[in-house]
């Protein structure tokens, strides 16, 4: 199971292609890949290095209250989606503080620089904590995941819960070919503050067990891929709980897998780890519908992972 993502490790290490990127860090990549998950085999939680569930679940209930605003994730600890949101807020004009230009790169090499941008995000979360006004206005990422899972708008000025919907399709047809979600929305694009990179997902019933495939257009392997495995994991074990059904298999197809010049280290540590039983997920019997839980529903049990590897983000 986890050794499906080592190989892609391994793989893209081995035959992957130098090509530059966008955050200008650098990259070796390859072009469609794909990995299976069998959900009944353990929860796919990665114990070569550990990875912070509480984040995922926190992340993951905020995409399915339809919330794209980062407040709701600080007030639950979780700083995973903070740089894009900042970067919003430093290009605006009501920004009127210290150059962040490029802050993602400057951090990793000006130390000056690093004490400066630390202090500035610091005055940024604490007034999208305290501050109602500046969180609806600079707290906001845009039309992202949660906006177009649950309220895709359409050209009649409605909105489509494409969530809701597909869950309710699960229930009363599950044969059918048709249990997708998409987050690309071509429409949209210029309003996000990050184009999706989980593109769409589609659900599959079979023998009484839910399958969920992801097509992720780009992928961020060695920071953000052990999430999305993790989070779309938790969104099938979610789902099934409220459809009656066991689960099947999570199946991640890539498109641009990349692993980022600067986690080439992180990677050979890892890499040279044994891996240890898979954890097993455990969801609050007494919650019915996925609308209904709360972090503290979510628990994973058994997660005994090698120590963590730290990393920096591209920007
Ligand atoms: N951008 C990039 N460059 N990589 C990504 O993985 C990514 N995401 C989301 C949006 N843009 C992205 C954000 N998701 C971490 C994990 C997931 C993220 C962003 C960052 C991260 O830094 N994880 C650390 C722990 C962080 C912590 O403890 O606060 C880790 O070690 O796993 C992919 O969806």
């Amino acid at each position: 199971n986890e050794q499906a993502y080592l190989k892609l490790l391994r793989d893209v290490l081995a035959s992957g292609t130098k090509k530059e990127d966008r955050t200008g860090t650098g990259t070796i990549s390859t072009f469609g890949y794909q990995m299976r998950f069998d959900l009944r085999e353990g929860f796919p939680l990665m114990t070569t290095k550990r990875v912070p569930f509480r984040l995922i679940a926190s992340e993951l209930l905020w995409f399915i209250k339809g919330d794209t605003n980062i407040r709701y994730l600080l007030q639950n600890n979780n700083n995973i989606w903070n740089e894009w949101a900042f970067k919003r807020w430093i290009e605006s004009s009501a920004y009127t503080g210290p150059d962040m230009t490029n802050f993602g790169l400057r951090s990793q090499t000006d130390e000056a620089f690093n004490a400066l941008y630390e202090e500035q995000m610091e005055v940024f979360k604490r007034n999208v904590l305290e501050d109602d006004a500046f969180a609806s206005a600079f707290g906001e990422l845009g039309d992202v995941y949660g906006k177009q899972w649950r309220q895709w708008k359409t050209t009649q000025g409605e909105t489509i819960d494409q969530l809701k919907d597909v869950i309710d399709t699960i229930k009363r047809n599950p044969d059918s070919r048709r249990l997708i979600v998409s987050a690309w929305n071509p429409e949209d694009i210029p309003t996000m503050a990050l184009p999706p990179c989980h593109t769409m997902f589609q659900f599959y019933v079979a023998d009484g067990k839910l399958s969920c495939q992801l097509y992720q257009r780009s992928a961020d392997i060695f920071l953000g891929i052990p999430f999305n495995i993790a989070s779309y994991a938790l969104l099938t074990h979610m789902i099934a709980h409220e459809c009656g059904l066991e689960v099947g298999e999570f199946i991640h197809t890539l498109g641009d897998a990349h692993i980022y010049s600067n986690h080439i280290e992180q990677i050979e540590l890892q890499l040279s780890r044994e891996p240890f039983e898979l954890p097993r997920l455990s969801l609050n019997p007494d919650k019915k519908s996925i609308f209904d839980f709360e972090v503290a529903d979510l628990k994973i049990e058994g997660y005994n992972p090698h120590a963590p590897i730290k990393a920096p983000v591209a920007v």
